[in-house]
């Protein structure tokens, strides 16, 4: 029996060190929380190009097909260690990741900021370290644009007057036009240049009025919280405008619970922005009147620029992608699956 007990003994102390070896590889003190360990990892990098990636989280399908991008792009098949941040839509843990990448010591850092203002300190720290920062997506507002080496994404205020051109073509019918608009992020470039749009429209029509103004976040489930109040604050209401595709999911399911039609021959117009697989699926429906695209797929441009800072050259400060728009009246099957998202 002592023998069996000994026997036992020594089995659970080697399965424990195991266990405790297994996580000392892959841990990484430094690595922040949500983070895919990488160079810190104390695994060699050897030529690897290590890039910090912080991401803004993962409220959107918009948001999933650009993780996925970058993801796609920076594997170690082709040569590259990523480290993945997700900061759960809070700026503070994007700061944190940052600072992670520069303890780090990885070759890039790639931003996606969730807002506009508040990056010019860690960005300091990044550029003291000697590491470029690549900005993706949304923009930044800081005082020296020699913080950031460049930044690629789309022109959200271009975006929000496609959308409104739109309306002034096909809603000219109505005298009055009674306007819900679902903000994104409140300070993030997509709700900035989406409702400058919107709110240059509401002045150029006089028409137009516009009865609620209240972020959804970006979130389905915002969405429809916040479309739910407001049918039952307002009997009339024309047309909901929503800042991205899951926002404007939780708007048709709240309008449906309400007993209203949404889209294409209903009571409430719906304009939507990021033509996602979904969003366009639902434009198909004619339950979307008019969707925005906002194209996620950064990684390949992503990788060029840093190939671009490889080989000594100086890429573009600001490359704006390019971008088009779908209406249910025209939309088909078959655009939908030549998409890459
Ligand atoms: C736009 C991007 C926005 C999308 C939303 O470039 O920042 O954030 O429109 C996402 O779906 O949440």
């Amino acid at each position: 029996m002592k023998k069996l007990l000994s026997v036992l003994l020594a089995m659970t102390m080697a399965l424990s060190f195991a266990a405790c070896s297994g996580s000392a590889a892959n841990s990484s003190a430094a690595a922040p929380a949500n983070s895919t360990a990488g160079k810190a990892a104390g695994g060699d990098s050897g030529d690897m190009t290590v890039v910090g990636f912080s991401q803004v989280g993962a409220e959107s399908d918009w948001r999933t097909a650009n993780t996925a991008s970058m993801k796609e792009t920076f594997t170690e098949a082709n040569g590259y260690k990523l480290i993945f941040d997700d900061a759960q839509q809070k700026q503070e843990n994007q700061i944190t990741a940052i600072r992670n990448f520069i303890q780090q010591e990885v070759d890039y850092i790639v931003l996606a900021p969730v807002t506009e203002t508040g990056w010019d300190t860690v960005l300091k720290e990044a550029k003291d370290a000697g590491i470029p920062v690549i900005i993706v997506d949304r923009m930044i507002d800081v005082s020296d644009d020699s913080l950031f080496t460049c930044w690629v994404g789309s022109d959200f205020r271009k975006e929000g007057d496609t959308a409104v051109k739109w309306m002034q073509d096909n809603l000219k019918d109505k005298k009055e036009l009674h306007i819900v608009h679902l903000q994104g992020t409140i300070g993030s470039s997509a709700q900035i240049g989406r409702t400058e749009g919107l709110e240059a429209g509401v002045k150029a029509n006089p028409g137009w009025k516009l009865v609620a103004q209240q972020t959804g976040e970006f979130t389905q489930a915002k969405g429809q919280e916040v479309m739910e109040s407001l049918l039952k604050q307002n009997d009339k209401i024309d047309v909901v405008y929503c800042e991205n595709d899951n926002m404007a999911f939780g708007a048709i399911d709240a309008i449906e619970a309400a007993g209203k039609k949404a889209g294409k021959g209903g009571d409430i117009t719906v304009i939507s922005f990021d033509s996602t697989k979904a969003g366009l699926e639902a434009t198909l429906k004619g339950k979307i009147n008019y969707n925005v695209e906002c194209n996620p797929l950064h990684g390949p441009r992503v990788e060029s620029i840093i190939k671009e800072l490889k080989a000594g050259k100086t890429p573009q400060k600001l490359a704006y992608v390019d971008e088009t728009a779908f209406d249910a009246n025209t939309i088909t099957q078959a655009v939908i699956d030549a998409r890459a998202y």
